[in-house]
């Protein structure tokens, strides 16, 4: 299964969110913490497993960056405006 991690902060800190599919929508997330509001504050990806597209606006719109296995301490680092991403779609695996 594919999986991610999304962190509020850079370099791994902050709150942390597992994510096993597509997201939307940010602002409303689903799972272990119902209702968090997730937009706009990544900081810092682990990618487990899988592409993922992040997007800088919700329902997969606006800037966007392709992200494969491997630990990215800050968005901003690969390309990404840091606290800009929306949503995330799995591309593969
Ligand atoms: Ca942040
Ligand atoms: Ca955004």
């Amino acid at each position: 299964m594919a999986q991610c991690t999304i962190f509020w902060d850079e370099n791994f800190s902050g709150n942390a969110y597992v994510i096993n599919n597509s997201i939307p929508d940010f602002r409303n997330m689903s799972g272990e913490f119902p209702g968090q509001n997730w937009n706009d504050e990544t900081s810092s990806i682990k990618v487990a497993s899988g592409t993922w597209r992040f997007f800088a606006d919700i329902n997969y719109q606006g800037a966007s960056k392709d992200l494969g296995p491997g630990e990215y301490r800050s968005t901003t680092s690969v390309g990404i405006v840091d606290n800009t991403i929306s949503s995330v779609q799995l591309i593969s695996g």
